[in-house]
């Protein structure tokens, strides 16, 4: 994705339909295209209930397109939407311009970014989903120059064949491509599910940081890691002032004072109208979060848009498939608000806090442990002195509060599970 690196101009394009958030689609078309790498030059934009099918823009509109991206010398116009492939192709012939759609731009941030095999494969399965309605002849004129992501099979594809049409060719080719990947993909997920296998059966609670693309999740994370975690520097996760710094989940084990232990994970950030080939591929990416015990949703309180990044987060969230899942709202970069916020600050289920700041990921610590061991159990034990390995065991798995010798044994008073409670309730003193 050469894009990325040269700055193109580019136009912004988009129509209103019945978007109320209209506006806010095309900030954020204007942030994924500067990640994209484009210089963006212009915005153009067509009051209308409906795309004018064939070329997706109005007649008149696509001239003033045209004539926008002249004068500002832009060389691509980037839509608002996904674009099927006719109108991609209608548009391109009438404009005479590259065009590249949401979905695209989208894949080809995702594309570049992804370091990880398991991430580049699944990028590539929807690039090349993406791709194959869209092939075309490529002796025809713009074509060369279209879709990057094309390239995902560009060295295969050009082999030619003696029989088949050239571009009979390349779809059997490209075809070929996304189920070997599919296939390797789940050699690759498989050996990450029997991870999380032995987790569920470790009993150890797990909890995922979700969230709009560069809220401050893996932030969050490496603050948390640096506070309660055995060798911090080690385990510390990417993060960047940039759209889709992680692609990857990582998790983590936070071990917060007494035995509290709990999984952390940090995932893939949202952004609006995430194409669903893209969800899909990353399925199993995101079944951490799916799986988990809580949630903390990591909002950029600082960004005047954050409301609107809550709704894309949750409307994100719902197509997934996560609606019952606990979840604290952590209103993140308290520090950069102009209002002088006062943080940390707890309220319900809200935490308005810093990533960068020491007591606010204690405060944050503390109501993930109130919520996650909230069945625990609070009670003294009497352990004689000739049931000694029961001091060690509970030592070893409760928070201990309290520990006194007397004359007929060891009293300890511990909080643990319910289910372990259950385990040591016949020492338990009335
Ligand atoms: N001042 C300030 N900056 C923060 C805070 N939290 C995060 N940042 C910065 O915000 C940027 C994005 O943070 P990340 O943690 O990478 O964000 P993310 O949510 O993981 O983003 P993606 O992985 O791209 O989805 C980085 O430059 C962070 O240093 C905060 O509380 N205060
Ligand atoms: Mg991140």
């Amino acid at each position: 994705m050469p894009e990325t690196y040269v700055q193109i101009n580019a136009l912004i394009t988009g129509i209103t339909k019945r978007q109320e958030n209209f506006d806010y689609t095309m900030t954020e078309l204007n942030e994924l295209a500067k990640a994209g790498g484009y210089n963006i030059v212009g915005k153009v934009t067509q009051k209308a209930d409906f795309p004018a099918g064939a070329t997706y823009f109005g007649k008149g509109k696509v001239e003033e397109i045209k004539e926008t991206a002249r004068m500002q010398d832009a060389t691509v116009v980037i839509v608002n939407d996904e674009l099927t492939p006719s109108q991609l192709r209608n548009l391109e012939k009438a404009m005479g311009v590259r065009v590249v759609d949401r979905t695209q731009l989208i894949l080809d941030i995702f594309g570049d970014r992804a370091r990880s095999k398991q991430a580049k494969m699944q990028v590539e399965i929807a690039q090349l989903r993406y791709s194959l309605p869209r092939l075309r002849n490529r002796s025809a004129g713009l074509d060369q120059q279209g879709g990057g992501s094309a390239s995902g099979g560009g060295a295969a594809l050009a082999n030619r064949g003696s029989g088949e049409t050239k571009l009979e060719m390349d779809k059997r080719v490209l075809s070929k491509r996304i189920s070997h990947l599919k296939h390797d993909l789940e050699d690759v997920e498989a050996s990450e599910q029997t991870r999380s296998a032995l987790r569920s059966e470790s009993d150890i609670p797990t909890v995922a940081l979700v969230g709009y693309t560069n809220a401050g999740k893996s932030t969050t994370m490496n603050g948390l890691l640096q506070l309660y975690a055995e060798k911090p520097d080690e385990k510390q996760v990417f993060e960047k002032d940039m759209l889709f710094a992680t692609l990857d989940t990582s998790v983590r084990r936070i071990e917060l004072p007494g035995n509290r232990q709990f999984l952390l994970s940090d995932t893939v950030g949202f952004v609006g109208k995430l194409p669903t080939k893209l969800i899909d591929s990353f399925k199993a990416t995101l079944a951490e979060a799916k799986n988990a015990d809580l949630l903390i949703q990591v909002v950029d309180y600082a960004d005047p848009h954050y409301r609107e990044m809550m709704k894309v987060t949750e409307d994100t969230l719902k197509d997934i498939g996560i609606t019952d899942i606990p979840m604290i709202i952590g209103f993140n970069k308290a520090d950069m608000r102009e209002d002088n916020t006062h943080y940390p600050e707890e309220s319900g289920d809200q935490l308005v806090y810093s990533a960068r700041d020491h007591d606010s990921l204690r405060k944050l610590a503390d109501m993930i442990e109130a919520r996650i061991f909230a069945d625990s159990v609070t009670a003294t034990y009497m352990v004689p002195f000739t049931d000694g390995s029961v001091v060690n065991s509970i030592n070893s798995i409760a928070k201990v509060e309290k520990t006194d010798y007397t004359e007929d044994g060891t009293l300890i008073e511990a909080t643990m599970s319910k289910a372990n409670a259950d385990k040591f309730v016949k020492y338990v003193q009335e």
